[in-house]
């Protein structure tokens, strides 16, 4: 309640506030995109309507949801629901494939998949959770994927109070995982005023069937999370202040910081690469053009390398740039044996050799 007083006044006295200076740093406004190119690059046939998040499992099989419909989010393909893609990356030139959801309580008309994450447990089930906006509320998903017939089976729909703003999870367990908060408010004039006022009152909840509390707090857009490949350290990439964050996690499951990163780019989803632990981050090099879409100023794509995270001088690498005439908005990026999946909020997805 104190927040919403506070929140009102700020807007009552706020005018201009795109034309501050801090405002416009905060999105990158003047940024341009210097082109970084790859020479082997190709669209993925099938995908047009989005590819916000992805995960390959260690067997090549990559995980792509797509189909994204969330407030104030472009979208080209305002009435279809979002569904969940199958890519073999073993395959030569791989296609996509929708993965089919069985499960009598689940509303396939209202499927609006945002971020994605896979849990692999001792008898390799492979369990999906999924970060749902059915009717522009948040929910997480939990399927069961069943591979030999390219299938989910839905067993639960997860709700809770403090998962109310979702944009992406990482599982620890089945129905065990961290996820982020984008914003404080649910109500989109609310969560317009607190992003444009940069606030900072987004953050990050440790959900368990037995526990549900909040571990990180105090960010301007908390987007992609994810673990480390020993489970030791948490990443959440800070949309709006370009930094992404490394905790510390307790056997107790709470997180304490360790260090943070600053970039010259809008951070969005972070993969982890299983075998080096590198991280690949997708990235939004100019701010106003994603939030506010105009065909005339087309969103870019960027995908950043990070190795060796936590040593004193980690190596960033601009991996690929572009400025939107191949691929809007990217945001993850995953590799796979010498190749680079790129997936955006609501455009096409890229496959790369690297
Ligand atoms: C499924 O979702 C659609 C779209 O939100 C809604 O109109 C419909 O009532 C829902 N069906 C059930 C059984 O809840
Ligand atoms: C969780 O564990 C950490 C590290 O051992 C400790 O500092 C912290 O006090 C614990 N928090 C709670 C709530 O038990
Ligand atoms: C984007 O980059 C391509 C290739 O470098 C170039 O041909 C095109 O003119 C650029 N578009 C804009 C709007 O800058
Ligand atoms: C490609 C990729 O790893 N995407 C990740 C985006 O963030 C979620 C949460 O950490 C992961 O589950 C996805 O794997």
């Amino acid at each position: 309640m104190a927040k919403l007083m506070v929140l009102t006044l700020l807007g009552l006295a706020m005018t201009g506030f795109r034309d501050h200076p801090s405002y416009q740093k905060r999105f990158a406004a003047s940024r341009e995109v210097e082109p970084v190119g790859l020479p082997n690059c190709n669209l993925v046939k099938g995908i047009e309507t989005g590819s916000e998040d992805l995960e390959i499992l260690p067997n090549g099989l990559a995980l792509i949801s797509s189909g994204l419909k969330y407030p104030g989010n472009k979208n080209f393909d305002s009435n279809t629901p979002g569904n969940i893609l199958l890519m073999d990356l073993n395959e030569e030139d791989p296609a996509v494939l929708e993965l089919s959801i069985s499960g009598s309580k689940f509303n396939m008309s209202s499927f609006y998949p945002h971020g994605i994450s896979t849990f692999t447990d001792e008898d390799n089930t492979v369990y999906l959770l999924v970060v749902n906006h059915p009717d522009a509320k948040s929910t997480v998903e939990l399927f069961k994927f069943q591979k030999e017939e390219k299938s989910l089976l839905h067993l639960k729909t997860i709700r809770h109070e403090l998962l109310h703003s979702l944009n992406d999870i990482v599982a620890v367990g089945p129905e065990h995982f961290y996820a982020t908060n984008d914003h404080y408010f649910v109500d989109p004039y609310l969560r317009s005023l607190e992003v444009n006022l940069g606030l900072s009152w987004s953050y990050v909840v440790y959900y368990s069937p037995n526990e549900v509390k909040v571990v990180a707090d105090g960010f301007d857009f908390a987007n992609g999370i994810n673990i480390s490949p020993d489970g030791k350290y948490v990443y959440i990439s800070e949309l709006l202040s370009h930094k992404i964050h490394v905790y510390e996690k307790h056997a107790n499951w709470t997180l304490t910081s360790l260090k943070s990163l600053a970039f010259d780019t809008l951070v969005d989803n972070i993969s982890v690469d299983p075998v080096t632990g590198d991280l690949w981050v997708g990235c939004h090099p100019n701010g106003m053009r994603i939030f506010f879409y105009n065909p005339e100023r087309i969103p870019g794509s960027e995908v950043i390398q990070i190795q060796d995270i936590l040593s004193e001088e980690p190596k960033v690498t601009v991996v690929y740039a572009e400025n939107g005439t191949v691929l809007q908005a990217s945001s993850v990026a995953s590799v796979y044996q010498g190749k680079l999946l790129i997936g955006s909020v609501y455009h096409k997805a890229l496959y790369c050799k690297l």
